[in-house]
């Protein structure tokens, strides 16, 4: 697929605020993908593919997420996390896009989980850091990706934890598993307490 069709895929369901968070996620997932050497074609058809679906209606996305190989208990969470894992059924589905790499970068974009690929982490931070962004601690996360992308994942998963936690709603497992896993991994293995 090449990206002037992903584009006309996505733009008719997008709200014009959120196409533009999406290119500017496809800009800042190519940068990252030229630092840390990843296939800039397939990273930027994922990330232009990565919110199709936010805006589905609810029982739509459901309804998806039931009929297909995703698991279930993403029902008993925060409907801000099916738009990921739908879009990656739909598009294969509907748009024949079938990369697997693609496809996982696309379901795992809002939670994460452990063992996350390169790929997967490229647009999870992208997501996290593009320009348009305010979060707090946005900034720390930004400079960090030029140099440790590990590192940057991890703190977008901590922040948004804290976030998570602060404002007493769930978190889904896989954020915690793909937390805990780049917190071993960029501490070398190492479980290190009071740090
Ligand atoms: O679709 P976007 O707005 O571009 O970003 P996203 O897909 O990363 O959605 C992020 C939102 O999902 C963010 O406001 C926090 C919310 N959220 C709700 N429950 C969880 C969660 N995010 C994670 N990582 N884990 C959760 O359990
Ligand atoms: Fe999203
Ligand atoms: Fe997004």
């Amino acid at each position: 697929m090449k990206t002037d069709e992903a584009i006309s895929i996505v733009k008719p369901h997008l709200k014009q605020e959120r196409f533009d968070h999406t290119l500017r996620v496809a800009e800042t997932a190519e940068e990252l993908a030229g630092i840390y050497d990843e296939d800039v074609e397939k990273v930027r058809l994922a990330a232009i593919l990565h919110d199709y679906a936010k805006y589905f209606p609810l029982d739509k996305m459901k309804q998806i997420i039931e009929e297909s190989e995703l698991p279930n208990d993403l029902i008993d969470y925060h409907h801000e996390l099916w738009h990921g894992p739908a879009a990656s059924v739909i598009i294969k589905q509907e748009h024949g896009v079938t990369d697997p790499d693609i496809r996982n970068a696309i379901r795992y974009h809002t939670t994460g989980r452990a063992g996350m690929s390169k790929m997967e982490t490229i647009l999870f931070v992208a997501d996290y850091i593009e320009p348009g962004r305010s979060f707090p601690g946005v900034e720390e996360v930004r400079s960090t990706a030029k140099t440790d992308l590990n590192r940057a994942a991890w703190m977008a998963l901590r922040n948004t934890i804290q976030f998570l936690v602060g404002k007493h709603v769930t978190v889904y497992p896989d954020t915690f598993h793909a937390y805990n896993d780049l917190t071993l991994r960029i501490n070398g293995g190492n479980n290190i307490h009071g740090q």
